[in-house]
């Protein structure tokens, strides 16, 4: 990694408002432990393609057939970055646009699907996505949305996949997950679209980082579609790439247009150049061997602090049901580990008994803390601080009564804000972290 060279002298000067708030979200990231599975540390030259003048450049189009003039610079960035995706995912066409995630399963649904067509996603109580076909997404407005679920060992159903999938003739198959702790059947996702003539497209954005490593399998080989987000395991800027699979191109010779199509002018405008010149860096990146010891790494962490804290992981997250320490206690465990300097998400369990605002359990992950070097000891101790700060929400139950639960939640904060154990731990972490670099703050 480079030493800092992030230089913000010009912002000091002429922008004190939005360098002050910077150097402050600086000391958090730096002082306290990010622990939300799908949050990372871009390198110190992700972050300077990042904010380079490619932002000042509109380029609507591909390399060699845009709008505007003026982009031929642009398009030798665009095609890198495409040459480095097809390389390091071994596909046929990759598209590096898409501005994050949602708009691109945005834009491979429209590919895919006519309006009102069915489309099947894992329900988002059990691990799926918004856009996989959940409530209130353009995926369940604009489309009619099916859901599979996983079972009670927190499994994928797959026999409820497959008579879902019977029954429903879906269009497209999701396989894809935000908060799941096991590998993926690709080969039994494969059977069943092929069974119901679906297109199945995975959304790996979770676990690119292990594919890459070579510890989760690519779905590339079963798959007609694959997308990622990209400043997930995969470290790079925010932003998503949209990959179609030599399956998917035999099955379909006109996948790569109708996906260009729906990206612009279906559902973007112009590409974010400074975006694409990033993850192109982050691409390179991640072609490096070190990459794949990172990625291993990744896993590896979230084993032993997983069975630190009595479940199972074989991916970067861990998904902590609290139902032992109360009712509903997702809300107050985040906030408490907050107060304490660790930063996870609240978050639904499988067959969530509560509600999804004051879900039960929640989820941490471990690819943030693994680029700052961190490794099996500092996750037994990162673990023993987790189980602590979490005594701490003992006999703070959600109330049963809904009308009661937001004044609940304000009570509680403020009279855990200044629990001494919580604050504590803040100060030990703070100074555990000083030997564990971030890149781009000093
Ligand atoms: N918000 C992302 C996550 O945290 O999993 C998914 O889009």
């Amino acid at each position: 990694m480079a030493k800092n060279p992030i230089n913000y002298s010009a912002l000091k000067k002429n922008s004190p408002k939005i360098y002050k708030l910077i150097k402050k979200e600086e000391k958090r990231q730096k002082e306290g432990l990010e622990m939300i599975p799908s949050e990372n540390y871009v390198s110190v030259e992700v972050l300077q393609a990042l904010g380079s003048i490619l932002t000042n450049k509109y380029s609507e189009g591909f390399p060699g057939r845009r709008y505007y003039g003026g982009n031929d610079v642009i398009d030798e960035i665009e095609n890198y970055a495409i040459d480095l995706a097809k390389k390091l995912f071994k596909v046929p066409e990759a598209l590096v646009q898409p501005y994050s995630g949602s708009p691109a399963n945005l834009i491979v649904t429209m590919a895919v699907c006519k309006p009102g067509d069915v489309v099947m996603g894992l329900s988002l109580v059990s691990g799926g996505h918004l856009t996989h076909g959940a409530n209130l997404s353009f995926s369940s407005i604009f489309y009619k949305a099916v859901n599979y679920s996983v079972g009670k060992d927190w499994k994928i159903d797959f026999d409820e996949l497959e008579k879902l999938a019977v029954k429903n003739k879906p269009k497209l198959i999701w396989v894809g997950t935000t908060a799941y702790p096991f590998k993926l059947d690709y080969a039994k996702f494969r059977k069943i679209a092929d069974k119901v003539g679906a297109v199945l497209v995975a959304d790996c954005s979770h676990i690119t980082g292990l594919i890459i490593a070579g510890e989760h399998e690519s779905p590339v080989p079963y798959c007609d579609i694959v997308m990622t987000t990209t400043h997930k395991t995969l470290r790079g800027p925010r932003g998503a790439m949209i990959l179609a699979t030599d399956i998917g191109l035999k099955k379909d010779p006109e996948l790569k247009t109708k996906l260009e199509r729906a990206l612009i002018p279906g559902a973007q405008g112009g590409p974010h150049n400074h975006q694409t010149a990033a993850i192109a860096v982050s691409l390179e990146e991640a072609l490096k061997p070190s990459f794949r010891t990172y990625g291993k790494q990744i896993a590896k962490n979230a084993a032993v602090l997983a069975k630190e804290l009595g479940t199972v992981s074989e991916t970067h997250l861990v998904l902590l049901p609290l139902t032992d320490y109360g009712y509903g206690m997702g809300y107050q465990a985040q906030y408490a580990l907050e107060t304490a300097g660790i930063t996870v998400n609240k978050n639904t369990i499988p067959g969530e008994p509560v509600s999804p605002f004051y879900p039960s359990g929640i989820r941490l992950g471990t690819p943030a803390l693994t680029t700052r070097g961190m490794k099996k000891k500092e996750m037994i101790k990162i673990a023993s601080w987790i189980k602590s700060a979490l005594e701490e929400i003992r006999g703070h139950d959600t109330p049963k009564e809904k009308e009661l639960r937001a004044q609940y939640i304000k009570d509680f904060k403020k009279k855990i804000s200044g629990n001494k154990n919580l604050l504590s731990i803040k100060r030990e972490i703070a100074q555990f972290s000083q030997k564990f670099p971030v890149p781009g703050i000093d």
